[in-house]
């Protein structure tokens, strides 16, 4: 077993080493490895007091969650924390960079804690579907009261050194290198400096009141969620004696990692990170030191705004000077909105470096320029072209939704510095930043693409061309789904609400009008050409309502009728929908919520394995990711590729033929590799390896 631990005497003082890189994530080798050098360091004689801290970016970053659900290994954290509060010699721990859930319990499991300042605390288990395991939710409330600990232990937030030491976690915030502090912090236990005492001693105080209206709280805004409720009742416990307590904890620990919950949030922490692993990751990006963004309609504008929170200088052009003036406009009123809500500081707003122009000329000197003009290919070529003219060698990037990168790239004298940079609107919110990659592209030309998103504070995903990337080509097909049951009869109100039921905040005929309806109709002219004339043409309906002026909220009307206080049907439907079920002698029938779901996220899913299968996502955890931070997707469900391994090849083939025998121009098929997958027995989390 690897030494992730290490001790040393220094005089009278006994120093644990965690070193367990990236994060000493407290896997089964630094359990062992604490518990065995807590046991050295007692049996020695000349040490008198012991010092725990960690080598590298942080102290602890929490459980291992790559052991989640796996046969646990002795020792448990929780008896590595209780061993810890038993010592005979006091334990003081320095926390740095990360002291986060199972790492913040070894922590308040010592006799005394020390931050040094710029560390993160917190116990984010709730975020991962369960709950802090090892004592956290009965020496944490001992430390800083009920109702603080419940605040941290329920919403999982992260706080600094002050607001620990506000909060009694820690007793003392400290600058310097963890080895030093941890030093000058033991001599003070020894000196009497800094007091050592066990969490287990301090009196609590019930706090029935804060209990409550926890409860209240959760359950009326997170009653689809399991782990903040066992959260809740964990914490309620602390006022029995610790063991009682901590036996409470662990029932309730184990009830959260068997729900299924748990596997879906912990799948979404992990594709958050995994997506970063893309084949261009050796390539270095080029620098980008000044960024041009051509077109200040409202992708333009979100996206300079992202570019000017994250401090880089930009140039915003517009041809048209209202539409800049518009744009410009947008841009400070965004910044404005994230001073108020903490997300930039007013000096940094003064600070921001943005120059508008109408013409592409102001942009020399950018080494990055992002397109967001009409979603029209001549527009687009032109612009690039224009672009590409003024800054020969810039990267140029497309903020296109649909268009095909490689009919553009082939306009430009140098494809190899063209890739797309698809943002969601609103583009200074929504995480997700879709990374297209064009067939010339060059590899740095990728990095750099990332290497930006992440200064955004973005998750890039890498797509290759298709029509619609990864993102929209998979919804057009839920879509797809979603309007030919409303065709066949089902209310649009009650697709809508079995999708918020399912978890999504909107249902897509509200989404629809949210966004307008016109993109859609466009999408489909688009399309006209090439659709497979079998099929059933599910866009007959909307394309009624666009044919009508009814484009959505923001012509007050759409699959809604949104000019009353509550959005209602809009009323035409029924007559539009007799008239077309009429022409395509189309039987009337409503499907239950359960069916809508099964029809819709099939939808999802079928088309999801098709990008697979043809390598526009090169793994379906690349999927998840867009789904999850782009797509609004429910983050305790996973992403649609982890739900079809929930669901099993087999019974998504079987699902797929029913559709398809109940409806056979609905566009339902089987994907060959679900076939290969039923047959073979394979899965799409066994895809994500050998990235
Ligand atoms: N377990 C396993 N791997 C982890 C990990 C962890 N706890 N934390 C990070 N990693 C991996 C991560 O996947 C990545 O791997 C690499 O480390 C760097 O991470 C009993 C039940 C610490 C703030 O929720 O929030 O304790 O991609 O890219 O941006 O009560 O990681 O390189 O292969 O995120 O600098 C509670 C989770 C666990 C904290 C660093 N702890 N981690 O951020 O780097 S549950 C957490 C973070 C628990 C107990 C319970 C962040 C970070 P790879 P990174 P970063």
């Amino acid at each position: 077993m690897e030494q992730v631990v290490r001790t040393s005497l220094e005089g009278d003082i006994g120093l644990i080493v965690l070193d367990n890189p990236p994060v000493n994530a407290a896997g089964h080798g630094l359990r062992a490895g604490l518990v065995a050098a807590l046991d050295r360091l007692v049996a020695e004689p000349a040490v008198k007091v012991i010092a725990l801290y960690g080598e590298g970016r942080s102290f602890i970053a929490g459980a291992d969650i790559r052991e989640f659900g796996k046969p646990p290994r002795d020792p448990w954290l929780p008896e590595v924390c209780n061993r810890i509060e038993d010592c005979a010699k006091p334990v003081v721990a320095v926390l740095h960079g990360a002291a986060l859930g199972g790492g913040l319990e070894v922590a308040i499991a010592a006799h005394a804690r020390v931050a040094i300042r710029g560390v993160a605390l917190g116990f984010p288990e709730v975020t991962l579907g369960v709950l802090p395991g090892a004592g956290g939710t009965q020496r944490g409330p001992r430390l800083a009261g009920v109702a603080a600990a419940l605040d941290l232990i329920t919403t999982g937030r992260r706080i600094g050194a002050e607001e620990a030491l506000a909060l009694g976690l820690v007793d003392r915030v400290a600058e310097g290198d963890p080895r030093t502090v941890a030093l000058a912090a033991a001599r003070d236990v020894l000196d009497g400096r800094l007091t050592a005492r066990r969490t287990r001693d301090i009196h609590i105080d019930p706090d029935p009141e804060a209990l409550e209206t926890t409860k209240q709280t959760l359950l009326h805004t997170q009653a689809h969620l399991f782990s903040p409720h066992a959260c809740v009742e964990a914490v309620a416990a602390a006022t029995l004696p610790l063991p009682e307590g901590l036996a409470k904890e662990r029932q309730l620990f184990q009830a959260c990692i068997d729900s299924p919950q748990r596997a879906g949030l912990i799948h979404a922490f992990f594709a958050e990170r995994a997506v970063a692993k893309i084949p261009e990751a050796a390539a270095t990006p080029r620098p980008v030191t000044r960024i041009g963004v051509v077109g200040a309609g409202t992708m333009g504008a979100g996206i300079a705004t992202a570019c000017l929170l994250a401090g880089e200088p930009v140039v915003l052009i517009d041809s048209a000077p209202e539409a800049l003036e518009r744009g410009a406009a947008a841009v400070a009123r965004n910044l404005d909105g994230a001073v108020s809500r903490g997300k930039m500081t007013p000096a940094a707003r003064g600070e921001i470096r943005l120059t508008t122009a109408t013409t592409l000329d102001a942009l020399a000197g950018c080494d990055l320029v992002i397109e967001a003009v009409f979603e029209e290919m001549d527009v687009k070529t032109a612009t690039l072209r224009g672009i590409e003219t003024v800054c020969p060698g810039a990267v140029i990037a497309t903020n296109t939704s649909y268009l095909d990168l490689n009919v553009m790239a082939e306009t430009l004298a140098d494809p190899r510095n063209f890739l797309g940079l698809h943002f969601f609107s609103p583009a200074h919110v929504m995480r997700l930043v879709e990374v297209v990659v064009a067939d010339a592209t060059a590899p740095e030309v990728v990095a750099t693409g990332f290497a930006l998103a992440k200064r955004l504070k973005k998750i890039a995903v890498r797509s290759g061309v298709c029509d619609g990337f990864i993102g929209n080509r998979i919804m057009s097909a839920y879509r797809r789904a979603a309007d030919l049951m409303a065709l066949d009869g089902t209310p649009i109100d009650a697709i809508d609400a079995a999708v918020r039921g399912y978890g999504f905040a909107m249902g897509p005929f509200e989404m629809g009008d949210l966004a307008g309806l016109d993109i859609g109709w466009a999408a489909r002219k688009r399309q006209a050409a090439t659709r497979d004339p079998a099929a059933r043409d599910h866009g007959a309906l909307a394309d009624r309502l666009c044919e009508a002026g009814w484009l959505g909220r923001k012509t007050g009307c759409g699959w809604y009728d949104h000019s009353g206080d509550t959005p209602v049907p809009n009323p035409a439907l029924p007559g539009l929908l007799r008239e077309i079920q009429q022409a395509e002698r189309i039987t009337p029938r409503i499907l239950d919520a359960d069916e809508i779901i099964t029809r819709y996220e099939t939808a999802m899913i079928a088309e999801a394995a098709r990008v697979v299968e043809e390598g526009i996502a090169r793994h379906p955890i690349d999927i998840d990711a867009v789904f999850l931070f782009g797509y609004g997707f429910p983050r305790w469900k996973g992403g649609p590729m982890h739900r079809a391994d929930k669901i099993g090849a087999a019974a998504l083939v079987a699902r797929i033929a029913r559709l398809a025998q109940d409806d056979p121009k609905g566009g339902w098929q089987v994907p060959a590799i679900l076939h290969r997958m039923a047959r073979e027995g394979g899965s799409f989390s066994g895809l994500n390896t050998g990235r």
